[in-house]
């Protein structure tokens, strides 16, 4: 008979939510308006995310699903109550850095937006629950990209400091996990979300990119300096949009290229995690004549000043070739990825990869030796609810399970030091890459539709009732 396993004591069970996607309430209390509140549903809307095509405010005959998005502003004690009938012992959210300084360069922050997260975290704390918070999750104030062009602005590390000390004073013993940038390697994939970039004609595209990113990581480790100083409590950590990059056959330059695609990604956690650029980075760099400005002091900060965690999310391994024919791609994702004819696909096209949990897992571990969190999993699917808004969404239960069996066999026939996991988007939202209400990953059914319609209702779906029990039973009930 083969034992059944709990997960590890005090594993961190939860969901993942961002409050761009989520929040609403775009312009109440003093709150100011961010690159993700100008990213509309529709065709345009991945030459904006991208950085190719600028669209600074709200225009005529757009939709712009942030504005209002499930309103959990206004919903978030029921919310976290739902949360909590789960048993959730940790909710991961993300800080509009726009409610606490609405323009970013102001010196006095906005009391309205520290109450409003103050209640939501001693909320999370009535049922226990520990709140681990993003301090950006994609998101920067438009004050800040129209006067100096967001993260190519070596200023925006002032701005960004100031924003962290804020948090860590403010939330000092409300608060113990931070992630400093939600998925940083996305910069390179989707700019003006990622970063608040744009383009202007005719410059190297990858010299800003880079350059931006040095800002970010440096401004990343600034951020855990100060939170170790201010609350030796505290616990930071980097965040990596990951999925392992397979070669598409055993030709070695497809090996060559997977491993080239997974060193983009690996490029930013190299620095966090182990305080230095790598080589191969700089030696790309040389090659494509990027200059990147640093000083000896940056330098001295990222050494000093590692991650305490590892932080990923996981939806699908991916796929790189060496050959230059081969252009398979798939649908639906800012990472390119040839298809993998091994795996089935979610409807949007994203390929459906357990195992390659286990794989990333490892990977991850093998590379930096520090604690994991997996802080965004889960399946976009549409749901279709019967009268009382229930869905029998076993497709997604299967998702889950399956990759929570993964993440099991990583930790107990492997070894991987892994603190929680929290699914994506435990209650419905709007979805980053495209602006649909329709791509639900939730538990939790929210009555609102992509042009904008409906009550806001929450209900419970069928895979509400089965984490309840995987989190009751800290996962021994998974066969
Ligand atoms: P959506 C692409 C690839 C991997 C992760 O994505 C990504 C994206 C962006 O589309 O983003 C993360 O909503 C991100 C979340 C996002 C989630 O994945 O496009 O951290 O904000 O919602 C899922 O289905």
């Amino acid at each position: 008979m083969t034992k059944i396993l709990q997960f590890p004591e005090g594993f961190l069970w939860g969901g993942a939510t961002a409050a761009n996607q989520c929040e609403g309430a775009y312009n109440l209390d003093g709150r100011g308006l961010a690159n993700v509140d100008v990213v509309p549903i529709g065709p345009d809307r991945e030459a904006i995310i991208t950085g190719q095509k600028k669209m600074f405010s709200f225009e005529e005959g757009y939709f712009y699903p942030a504005k209002e998005a499930i309103d959990m502003y206004h919903h978030y004690k029921e919310d976290i109550a739902l949360f909590a009938e789960m048993g959730f012992k940790t909710y991961r959210l993300s800080i509009a850095w726009t409610r606490i300084f609405p323009k970013g360069d102001e010196t006095v922050p906005n009391e309205a937006g520290l109450a409003f997260y103050e209640d939501l975290f001693k909320e999370c704390h009535k049922y226990g629950i520990q709140p681990l918070v993003t301090i950006t999750h994609f998101d920067c104030p438009m004050n800040l990209i129209e006067e100096y062009g967001g993260w190519r602005n070596r200023q925006m590390l002032d701005f960004y400091e100031k924003l962290c000390r804020t948090l860590f004073t403010r939330y000092k013993g409300l608060v113990k996990y931070w992630l400093t940038f939600n998925e940083i390697n996305m910069i390179l994939h989707a700019p003006f979300m990622g970063a608040g970039l744009c383009f202007e004609e005719g410059e190297n595209q990858e010299q800003v990119k880079y350059q931006a990113a040095h800002h970010e990581l440096v401004a990343s480790a600034t951020a855990t300096k100060i939170a170790h100083e201010i609350d030796p409590e505290n616990k930071v950590g980097c965040m990596l949009a990951a999925g392992q990059y397979y070669p598409n056959t055993a030709h070695p330059r497809d090996y060559w290229a997977a491993m080239e695609e997974d060193r983009k990604s690996y490029f930013f956690i190299d620095v966090q995690a182990r305080g230095e650029y790598p080589n191969y980075a700089k030696k790309q760099w040389e090659r494509e004549g990027i200059e990147i400005q640093m000083t000896a002091e940056d330098l001295d900060l990222l050494k000093n000043n590692t991650v305490d965690f590892v932080s990923f999310s996981y939806y699908a391994s991916r796929v790189a070739s060496g050959d230059p024919e081969v252009r398979d791609l798939t649908a639906g994702n800012v990472f390119a990825s040839i298809k993998n004819p091994y795996l089935e696909s979610s409807e949007w096209g994203w390929q459906i990869d357990p195992l390659g949990l286990r794989i990333t897992l490892n990977a991850i571990w093998d590379r930096y030796q520090k604690p994991m969190f997996i802080v965004e999993n889960g399946l976009g699917a549409m749901d279709t609810p019967d009268e009382n808004g229930y869905v029998a969404d076993d497709y997604r239960i299967a998702y889950l399970k399956a990759h929570i069996k993964a993440m099991r066999d990583a930790i107990y026939q492997d070894g991987v030091d892994l603190l929680g996991y929290t699914t994506w988007g435990c209650i419905d939202l709007v979805s980053a890459g495209t602006g649909e209400m329709n791509k639900r990953y939730g538990f939790i059914y929210v009555d609102r539709d992509n042009a904008g319609h409906g009550s806001l209702k929450r209900s419970k779906k069928k895979s509400f009732y089965w984490y309840k029990d995987v989190i009751a039973s800290n996962g021994a009930n998974i066969e």
